[in-house]
């Protein structure tokens, strides 16, 4: 975390910081740090770059979906250099307390869920789908934002209408489906299969009740899986914390401190980032060290 002139810490998250600049209440400043978790465990070292290529990618998709109001501020002060190309200045909504899950494919924690009750957040599926199955249709499946620390909640739909009440849950639902749909088919005619994606919603003082705020479709609130080596219905290669999730499973039992990432990990990690922007984008990010 950075002292910054001019801002006031508020919160940090396990990779992301938060802080409100002086004399502009409405306002907040979102930090993507180059921090990295796997397992809920926050690791060390940093993976250089990560935190400018996810808010690059956020911004990019709020782009690519001008029509869906977002929380992205459209002056205010000026943002310290020491963290431009990971801030975002952003008005302040009030966060609703749900995360809006939309899942392609049934895989990780809503895949478990489903092999022990046959539900994802209460929505019935089909019987006999397998770790990496396409769904039919993508599906809502609204989970309850834990404090800190703990794991996030299924929830199912009438859950969120009694959170929310009933115009704000189905506008949450809607516009949750309707972002997942059009991201989906853009990361298409990049190769990519969005397997799923969580998003979350502020509403607007006075004004519109469902702003899509935080980080928007990026690896660490998505998973992407390469089309073609995920077809057939295999779980896909991730362009996510898999490499690290794979370390960490075969270096460490789980209790005690995590042995630190060693180079390799680190710059895989880092260039499977830049791939994913690369491929969506169409542009080498800053600093990218591709080879093509
Ligand atoms: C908001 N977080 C997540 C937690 C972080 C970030 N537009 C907004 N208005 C009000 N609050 C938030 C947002 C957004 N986005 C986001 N918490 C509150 C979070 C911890 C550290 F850096």
């Amino acid at each position: 975390m950075t002292d910054l002139p001019g801002y006031r810490h508020l919160a940090s998250g396990k990779v992301r910081d938060l802080y409100a600049p002086d004399g502009a209440d409405d306002l907040l400043l979102l930090v993507a740090s180059d921090r990295v978790s796997a397992f809920d465990v926050p690791l060390e070292p940093a993976i250089p770059g990560k935190g400018a290529l996810l808010t690059a990618l956020t911004r990019w998709w709020f782009g690519r979906l001008p029509d869906v109001p977002n929380h992205l501020a459209a002056g205010g002060p000026a943002v310290p250099e020491a963290v431009r190309e990971r801030a975002m200045l952003v008005r302040r909504l009030s966060m609703h307390p749900v995360e809006c899950v939309v899942r392609g494919v049934v895989t990780g924690s809503g895949y478990a869920e489903y092999r022990e009750t046959g539900a994802i957040s209460g929505v019935r599926l089909p019987a006999g789908l397998a770790d990496g199955d396409r769904l039919p249709e993508p599906i809502f499946t609204p989970a309850f934002k834990a404090e800190q620390g703990e794991h996030d909640e299924n929830i199912p739909f009438d859950r969120v209408v009694e959170l929310v009440g009933g115009d704000v849950a189905e506008q949450l639902r809607d516009r949750s489906l309707a972002v997942y749909r059009r991201a989906a088919a853009i990361a298409a005619e990049a190769g990519l299969l969005l397997a799923d994606t969580k998003f979350e919603f502020g509403a607007e003082p006075g004004g519109d009740p469902a702003v899509l705020a935080d980080e928007v479709l990026t690896s660490d609130s998505s998973r992407y899986w390469d089309a073609a080596a995920s077809a057939g219905g295999r779980p896909g290669v991730s362009f996510d914390k898999q490499i690290v999730r794979n370390w960490l499973r075969a270096n460490w039992e789980g209790t005690g401190p995590p042995p630190a990432l060693p180079p390799e990990i680190v710059q895989q990690t880092a260039d499977r980032y830049r791939e994913l922007v690369e491929r969506l984008t169409g542009t080498a990010p800053e600093g990218s060290t591709l080879v093509r």
